[in-house]
C-alpha cells in the first residue's frame, strides 16, 4: 500500500481551517504522500449516529472506507472523534461477516461494496507508530520551548481493547511527540479526564458539558502552561470556544491558547502562527503569539 488518504471530518473545515492547512503544510514538509477523499461525508459522529442507528452509522461509515479502499490509501483522520467512528466501524465489518453483509445491501444501491483491505488511523498514533518520534525531531527547525497541557481526550485510546495502544490511564505516545518539537509536557491532575463535548453533550448539555471543561481547565491553568495541545477538533472547540462560554455562564475567566498538535508541529518546522490559523482561534492571546513569534526569531 502506498500513501494514505486524508480524512477531514466536519468540524475542522468549517471552523478550525487553520487546522486543515497546518495539517496539509506538516505532512508535506515530512514527505508524506496523501492524497484527499473525494465525496466524503461526516464520518458520521459516532456519539451521534452510532448511538441512535447501527445500521445507519455503519452504512454512512463503510461509504467513507469505501472511497479510501478505491485508492487502496489507508485513512488518515486527524479528529478523535473521526478516528473512532471509522475505525471501528472498519473493525466491526472486517469481523462480523452478518453486519458486513448487511451493510453491503445498502451500499449496493450506490454501487458500492466494503471489502475490508484498509485501515484507519489516527494521526498522531500514525505519526508516533510509521514516522517515528525520531524522524519529527530532526524535522525541526525551530524548537518550541513551551509548557504544554497535553489532552489525549477520549476516542483515541478508547475501546482500548480495539485500539492497541498500550497503558490508557497513563499513556506516553502523544507526550513523546509533543517533547520531540523541544516543548515540555507539564503533568496535571485529571489529565486524562473527558474535555466534556463528547457524546452529543456539547449539544444536548450544554451546561454540564462545560463544567466538565472548566474542571479541566482550572487543574490545567494551576499547572502553569503556556498552552493546550489536542488531536480532536471537538476537544479544540471545547477547550478553546469553551472559555469564552464558561466566563458567561460561570464567570470563570481563563485565557488559555489551545492549539491541535499539527499547529505545534508546524511552528515547529517552521510556519509562522498565521500561515497555521492559530488566530483564528476564540481564545486569541496575544502575548502567546508574540511568544511563538519571538522564539522563532531567536532561531533564525
Ligand atoms: S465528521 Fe462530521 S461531525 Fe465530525 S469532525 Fe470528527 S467526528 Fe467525524
Ligand atoms: S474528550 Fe471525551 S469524548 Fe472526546 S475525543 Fe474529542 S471530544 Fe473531548
Ligand atoms: C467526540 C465525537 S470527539 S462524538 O461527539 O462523541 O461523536
Amino acid at each position: 500500500m502506498t500513501g494514505i488518504s486524508l480524512f477531514l471530518g466536519c468540524v475542522i473545515p468549517n471552523r478550525y481551517p487553520g487546522i486543515e492547512i497546518a495539517t496539509r503544510l506538516c505532512l508535506a514538509k515530512l514527505d508524506i504522500d496523501f492524497t484527499d477523499i473525494e465525496g466524503a461525508s461526516c464520518c458520521p459522529a459516532p456519539g451521534v449516529f452510532r448511538s441512535f442507528d447501527e445500521p445507519t452509522w455503519l452504512a454512512l461509515a463503510s461509504r467513507n472506507i469505501v472511497l479510501s479502499e478505491k485508492m487502496q490509501r489507508d485513512m488518515l483522520t486527524i479528529c478523535n472523534g473521526c478516528f473512532g467512528s471509522l475505525s471501528d466501524a472498519n473493525h466491526k465489518l472486517k469481523t462480523d461477516p452478518e453486519l458486513r453483509a448487511q451493510t453491503n445491501t445498502h451500499l449496493s444501491k450506490i454501487g458500492k461494496e466494503f471489502r475490508g483491505n484498509i485501515e484507519v488511523r489516527h494521526i498522531i498514533e500514525y505519526l508516533f507508530k510509521d514516522e517515528g518520534v525520531e524522524k519529527i525531531r530532526n524535522a525541526v527547525e525551530k524548537p518550541m520551548e513551551l509548557r504544554i497541557a497535553v489532552h489525549y481526550g477520549c476516542h483515541l485510546l478508547k475501546p482500548s481493547r480495539d485500539r492497541g495502544l498500550g497503558d490508557i490511564e497513563r499513556p506516553r505516545f502523544f507526550d513523546e511527540l509533543v517533547e520531540a518539537v523541544g516543548a515540555t509536557s507539564v503533568d496535571y491532575p485529571d489529565k486524562m479526564e473527558c474535555c466534556g463535548a463528547g457524546g452529543g453533550m456539547r449539544s444536548a448539555l450544554k451546561e454540564d458539558s462545560l463544567k466538565m471543561a472548566n474542571h479541566k481547565l482550572s487543574r490545567i491553568e494551576e499547572a502553569g502552561v503556556d498552552c493546550i495541545v489536542n488531536a480532536c477538533p471537538f476537544c479544540h472547540m471545547q477547550l478553546d470556544a469553551g472559555q469564552k462560554e464558561i466566563k458567561e455562564i460561570m464567570g470563570s475567566e481563563y485565557n488559555i491558547p489551545v492549539l491541535h498538535y499539527t499547529q505545534l508541529l508546524g511552528l515547529a518546522l517552521g510556519f509562522t502562527p498565521d500561515m497555521l490559523g492559530i488566530s483564528m482561534n476564540s481564545t486569541n492571546n496575544q502575548d502567546f503569539i508574540e511568544k511563538i513569534k519571538s522564539l522563532q526569531e531567536d532561531q533564525d
